[in-house]
């Protein structure tokens, strides 16, 4: 049986489309069971419809508040069994129902290297910073916003003319090659959460996540040297 994913977005959804065609080539033995959106006008809501995935859109501001907004999004999500929620670009926080009732199975992409940048605008901040370098974060979704236990992560340096817009592009083209890939490790059952962390192949992995260009031996990648 093939591992279900569903996918939050909110906007363009270019991750989403990195996850799609990944299936579609054969690198993430996974399916998109389902695309949830908060926005009738978000970009990917297009890309899931032409990769004939079921779609959902669910307007947060027709909820009274986050809980009525979180507990539909549960009922509805939930018909489509996933195995994996999956958060690429989803911009609505998520309450603690939501959060537990998807424990060890949510997850998301945040574009800074975590810990440094929870949040919004991390581009803009690690350019205020003076950072030098910069990346992307794959994690397991708690309560505690973006702090949940990281996974992987991809870095990238931050060049002397650097703006917002070059950074994000920069990171994103990392996005796209990173989250299939962790997708895939958790698709074969290699990825869980444990009382103690993370586990990959059930042994626990660094505090920061993998880092994904610096893969240890045996842990093959679509990079990786060290397949047959
Ligand atoms: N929910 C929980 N409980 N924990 C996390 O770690 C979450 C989460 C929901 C989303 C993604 C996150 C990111 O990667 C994410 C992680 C939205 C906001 C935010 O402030 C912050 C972090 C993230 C996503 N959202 C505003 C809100 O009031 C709305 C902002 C907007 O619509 O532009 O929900 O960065
Ligand atoms: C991605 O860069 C993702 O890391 C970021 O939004 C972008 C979504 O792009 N996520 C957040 O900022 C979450 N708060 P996409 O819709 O094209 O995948």
């Amino acid at each position: 049986m093939s591992h279900r994913l569903a996918v939050l977005i909110s906007g363009s959804g270019t991750n989403l489309q990195a996850i799609i065609d990944a299936i579609q080539a054969g690198q993430l033995q996974a399916e998109v069971a389902v695309v949830l959106s908060n926005s009738a006008t978000a970009g990917g809501l297009q890309r899931a419809i032409r990769a004939g995935i079921p779609t959902l859109t669910l307007d947060h501001r027709n909820y009274p508040d986050r809980s009525g907004f979180d507990q539909t999004m549960i009922s509805e999500l939930d018909r489509f069994q996933p195995d994996t929620v999956v958060l690429a670009g989803f911009m609505r926080i998520l309450s603690t129902a939501f959060v537990r009732h998807y424990h060890g199975r949510l997850i998301n992409i945040h574009p800074s290297l975590l810990p440094r940048h929870k949040g919004l605008h991390t581009h803009r901040r690690a350019l205020e910073a003076g950072d030098s370098e910069h990346g992307c974060t794959v994690h397991f979704v708690t309560e505690e916003l973006d702090g949940g236990p990281a996974i992987a992560r991809a870095r990238v340096p931050v060049l002397v003319n650097d703006d917002e817009e070059i950074l994000s592009q920069r990171v994103q083209a990392r996005e796209h090659d990173l989250y299939p890939r962790v997708l895939d490790w958790r698709a074969a059952g290699r990825l869980t959460l444990g009382p103690q962390g993370v586990l990959l192949d059930g042994k626990p992995i660094t505090a920061e996540g993998i880092d994904i260009d610096q893969l240890p031996a045996g842990l093959s990648g679509s990079a990786g040297t060290d397949r047959i």
